[in-house]
């Protein structure tokens, strides 16, 4: 079997990976300050969260006289992201773009973001996140060998099957559905009646053709880009999660720059969210129509009946006080005025 034989232990995985791409995750180890810092991300080459990320290298090399810039290995070819955040937190890569969902299990402070329906628009996610709530999260991943960076828009998810329009969550029932390795995800999806089928992002294809699973979620640009829609033919506008992406560095990594260095990552990640939300407006709308030209059937829904199965999921999920307060935070920011 091949390096991503499944037969492979996750430790033996990580040297063959780094063997066959040229060692990027071993030269990160041993690199002195400085230099060309490695990224992984799940998406194809030109997804907003690469470019997002490439951009951020070239803001640093422009910034530091060429001194540094960033390689990312887009793509999945590092891994899934629960690989790419472990190779990441112990050293083994720089950067890593992931959405929250894959954190939900490592940083509790994650949940809040993460819960379904918990923002009411675009415009609230963005200020909850570019605010107090968005750094005490990201300030929260430092304990689990992680700084957070920044956080990228990742638009709505919603539900799409090879079966039938869900209109209803009764039209979920008896489906299985693919989600992120989060519980959370797993008990939003039991909760309205499907089964939740856990699984990495970059099986979900076959998954779908073979018929092992019927569905997923996910939004407009990661529907298309990874093509689960010639296979899935219904795509029912839930909305029911506006769950960020996040950029994490190594703290491995952090540890070894000046605070110079340090500072100019934190201003190329600062200024990069403006640059990657621009590319994700035109992309959603380039997904939506080819989605739509390609025969899917996208239905809206009355979102009520879903939000209402979520109050136990909550309840399940926000155990701790601090993660309380930052969902009533988040609950009563008024979002701005348009
Ligand atoms: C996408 C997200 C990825 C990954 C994927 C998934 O929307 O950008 O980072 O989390 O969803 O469902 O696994």
């Amino acid at each position: 079997m091949g390096i991503h034989g499944h037969t492979l232990t996750r430790r033996r995985w990580i040297a063959g990976a780094a063997a066959a791409i040229g060692t990027p995750m071993l030269a990160a180890c041993e690199r002195t300050l400085g230099g060309l810092f490695t990224a992984a991300d799940a998406h194809p080459a030109d997804y907003p969260t690469v470019r997002a990320v490439e951009y951020v290298g070239r803001l640093l090399a422009e910034r530091s006289g060429g001194r540094l810039g960033v390689k990312v290995y887009s793509g999945g070819q590092l891994g899934g992201e629960i690989d790419t955040l472990e190779i990441t937190s112990f050293g083994g890569l720089d950067f890593t773009r992931v959405n929250l969902a894959p954190l939900n299990s490592i940083a509790p402070l994650t949940i809040p973001a993460s819960l379904p329906f918990v923002f009411r628009s675009t415009e609230h996610m963005r200020r909850a996140l570019d605010g107090e709530i968005g750094e005490e999260i990201l300030a929260s991943l430092a304990p689990h060998g992680l700084i957070g960076l920044c956080f990228y828009d990742s638009g709505a998810r919603s539900f799409y099957n090879t079966t039938r329009p869900i209109r209803t969550p009764e039209d979920m029932r008896g489906l299985k559905l693919r989600v992120p390795a989060s519980d959370l995800y797993v008990s939003m999806v039991n909760a309205l009646g499907a089964n939740a089928v856990p699984i990495p992002y970059g099986e979900v294809y076959q998954a779908l053709a073979q018929g092992v699973i019927d569905g997923a979620e996910n939004n407009w640009p990661s529907f298309e880009s990874a093509r689960h829609y010639e296979v899935a033919g219904y795509y029912s506008l839930s909305r029911h999660l506006l769950t960020p992406e996040v950029l994490v560095m190594s703290k491995h990594s952090w540890d070894r720059l000046s605070e110079g260095e340090r500072t100019l990552i934190r201003t190329a990640a600062r200024d990069s969210v403006s640059y990657m939300r621009k590319l994700w407006d035109e992309r959603v709308a380039q997904s939506r129509a080819q989605i739509v030209a390609s025969g899917v059937e996208v239905n809206e829904l009355d979102t009520a009946g879903f939000a209402a199965r979520m109050k136990s999921v909550w309840q399940a999920h926000v155990t701790t006080a601090a993660q309380a307060r930052l969902v009533e935070q988040i609950v009563a920011l008024e979002e701005p005025q348009p």
